[in-house]
């Protein structure tokens, strides 16, 4: 049952040689609180390898306060500012600390942030809250030496986004085709196997570690799509979900559940589960009731409704409004929130009728409900308006619905992006979505939809009003997390999923600089020899590989012509007569989806000024995304200068030729000590794999476009 790998489980972005700046030092810990024991534990065991001490100063019983100020000096203090006096020299530098910082704003520092500050030889760290000290643990343990060099002045640090959840498609039970996970591609499940928990205490604990380390703060540990087993975690196997969470919990990372709509129906309790039906209700209430009773901070429900043969509200007649809010009602008691995903559209869908777009359903049926749904009630938006393409517009729905709690959702699990057998480092892909302004540059960004905070002073420009942002949804993302001894099958794929983590927690963060952060972190510490060539190594493969990876697939935003069902490799035409939406419609004259106002279906209209006119003109829509919007022949001028087949031609050289360079650059490090072997030996294989594929695409996309334009190659390369 329960077999352990016999290999330790990675560390991650967390070795201990990480630590070495705190554990050869001197560490003053004040506190009281769950949290405050882990960063407690944290700095021990760094101390226990590196020789420094750490000392605990708790609140003194029947004091009031802390029970006098434990001796010192000390190089490091993290302090809850609730704790009472501190050692001379300490509480100088946190009265700084505790003052407004140059960034400051006011605001309180909130549950989860922290000041940071260095002075007179003390590096500070002071929270309101447990949370926040652990935040600010790993923000020291990012500075390394750094952190204990020059001084710094007082800075706070504050998550931009309250809600920073991973989604795990983990089955329970396999699934005859998606088999353990859905989507993985790192081996099968940290939490669960044949239909059991597996009760590996240790990864799931270590798990837990890593995503605080970057800044998460729940997950779900079920797959959107509820069947079997899984269905009955919300009622007789509700300890498998109690016993992750206490695993996770002194990590600060909550727990929600991916629920079945239809679970009373499903588990044979009830005829209907039609959200309006008073049975159904006290139904849900009472399973809120006991998960609560159970799990205490249990986070909420994640819902997969009416969407690819999942059940819903439609079932019954009811709108997606009556569904999401009967489960909030049933959680709102608890403080819980419903998780209710927009990937709604259909999927019997008949290429010859053009009326219909799967790009325009999420607006078309969530948008009529904006204002209807209750507070707890987030409803969590594809980032795209299709799914998880390379290149794809940010969703309107994101910027629709302004009376809504939306999360913005995104995929580290690498479905279209080479399923962790490339190199595909998606930070620059989300760093982009974050940072987009739906209403214009000077406008808010989806970063700001997302956290909230659109109504504070910005206009929230689709009512033309000044309304109250609501409370934001944050950040979902999509697990590329297994039981792979690199946690994510391609080592260097563990970078994605650090990487989104620190957007959510700071959405302005530069990717190429958070890339440099994980690689000090999990590479430079343990390495022998030059680090600055390992550095510029990983830089060299990493930074542009998402450009990299869209050059050799398909061009322009077009998207979806990959295998269908395993969604590996090209296969131009094999999703353009089936019924899941998903068209290029190249024909011999051109290629692309219109969906301007003027002639196609209308999606451009879905946005807000300037992107409805910008991406209605075939002028002035980023060449990026030409195909995703516009049907052009294919002497189409881009803005680029280039015609629409021979940029083809050239992107799809131009990739493969970038990822051979890739795999000479790895090559180069091979036996120099920089990485261990074993990791530098999975890097290999997999890029021989990525080059190999790389050049599939590139023949197949290129000779489809050839064979169909008729329009030779400037170049005169070999096609075939
Ligand atoms: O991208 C598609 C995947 C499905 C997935 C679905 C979703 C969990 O191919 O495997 O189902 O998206 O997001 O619900």
């Amino acid at each position: 049952m329960n077999t352990p790998d016999p290999a330790p489980v990675h560390p991650a972005w967390l070795p201990p040689e990480a630590f070495r700046a705190i554990g050869g030092r001197r560490t003053l810990v004040c506190g009281e609180g769950l949290l405050v024991q882990t960063v407690y534990d944290e700095v021990a065991q760094a101390c226990a390898r590196y020789g420094g001490t750490v000392t605990r100063q708790r609140v003194g019983a029947g004091t009031g306060g802390r029970a006098g100020a434990s001796g010192g000096p000390y190089d490091l203090v993290l302090a809850l500012g609730t704790g009472g006096p501190l050692p001379a020299g300490a509480a100088e530098v946190v009265a700084e600390a505790a003052g407004p910082g140059p960034d400051a704003d006011g605001d309180e520092l909130g549950p989860e942030g922290f000041a940071l500050v260095r002075r007179h030889g003390v590096t500070v760290v002071l929270a309101d809250e447990p949370a926040g000290l652990l935040y600010g643990l790993f923000e020291v343990v990012r500075l390394g030496a750094a952190a204990f060099g020059a001084d710094r002045p007082a800075r706070r640090h504050r998550p931009a986004m309250r809600l920073r959840l991973v989604s795990h498609w983990d089955n329970v039970d396999v699934h005859p085709r998606m088999g353990q996970v859905e989507r993985g591609y790192a081996g099968g499940s940290i939490f669960w196997r044949d239909g059991a928990p597996r009760h590996d205490a240790e990864r799931v604990r270590g798990y837990a570690r890593l995503l605080a380390a970057c800044g998460f703060n729940a997950m779900t540990v079920n797959n959107v799509n509820v069947h079997g087993t899984a269905t009955r975690l919300l009622t007789d196997r509700l300890d498998d979900v109690a016993e992750i969470a206490e695993l996770v919990r002194p990590y600060g990372i909550r727990v929600h559940l991916s629920v079945n709509f239809a679970a009373p129906v499903a588990l044979g309790e009830l005829p209907t589960a039609d959200p309006l039906d008073g049975d159904v209700r006290a139904w849900w209430a009472k399973a809120a009731r006991r998960l609560h009773e159970t799990i205490p901070d249990l986070g909420g429900f994640m819902v997969k409704a009416d969407s690819e043969g999942q059940p819903g509200p439609y079932r019954y007649g009811r709108s997606h409004a009556d569904g999401a809010n009967m489960l909030a009602d049933a959680l709102a008691p608890y403080g819980g929130v419903v998780h209710w995903r927009a990937f709604v559209y259909n999927h019997h869908q008949d290429w010859r009728d053009r009326s219909v777009d799967r790009a325009r359903a999420a607006y078309d049926h969530f948008t009529p409900f904006d204002g209807q749904f209750r507070e707890n009630v987030i409803l969590q938006v594809k980032h795209g308006p299709m799914d998880f393409q390379v290149r794809e517009p940010v969703s309107p729905v994101l910027a629709a619905m302004p009376r809504t709690r939306l999360a913005v959702e995104v995929q580290a699990t690498q479905e279209y992006t080479g399923q962790q057998r490339h190199v595909c480092y998606l930070g620059p892909s989300w760093s982009e979505v974050l940072r987009f302004a739906p209403w214009g540059e000077d406008g808010p960004t989806v970063a700001s939809v997302v956290a909230g905070t659109t109504g504070h002073g910005a206009p929230t420009p689709s009512t033309g009003g000044d309304l109250p942002a609501p409370a934001g949804g944050g950040i979902v993302v999509v697990s590329n997390v297994g039981d792979d001894h690199y946690w994510t099958g391609h080592p260097l794929a563990q970078a994605n999923l650090y990487a989104v983590g620190r957007l959510g927690w700071a959405p302005d963060l530069d990717p190429v600089a958070v890339l440099d952060e994980w690689i000090e972190l999990t590479f430079t510490p343990s390495a022998t020899g030059d680090p600055e060539l390992l550095r510029g190594t990983l830089h060299a493969l990493l930074d542009d590989s998402w450009h990299t990876y869209e050059r050799y697939t398909a061009p322009l935003g077009v998207g979806f012509m990959v295998r269908p069902n395993t969604h590996y490799g090209p296969d131009v035409d094999g999703y353009e007569y089936s019924r899941w939406g998903t068209y290029h419609f190249a024909d011999r004259d051109g290629v692309g989806v219109d969906r301007t106002r003027a002639t196609g279906t209308g999606f451009t209209g879905q946005y807000p000024q300037p992107w409805a006119d910008r991406y209605e003109s075939l002028e002035r829509c980023p060449d990026e995304l030409l195909l995703f919007f516009h049907h052009v022949p294919y002497q189409h001028v881009l803005q680029s200068g280039s015609t629409v087949i021979q940029h083809i031609y050239d992107s799809h050289f131009a990739g493969a030729e970038e990822v051979a360079g890739m795999a000479r650059r790895w090559a180069g490090i091979a036996g120099s000590g920089l990485v261990d072997p074993a990791l530098h030996a999975r890097v290999t294989e997999r890029l021989a794999e990525q080059l190999r594929s790389a050049e599939e695409w590139r023949d197949k996309i290129n000779t489809y476009f050839l064979r169909k334009s008729g329009v030779p190659d400037a170049h005169d390369r070999p096609i075939y």
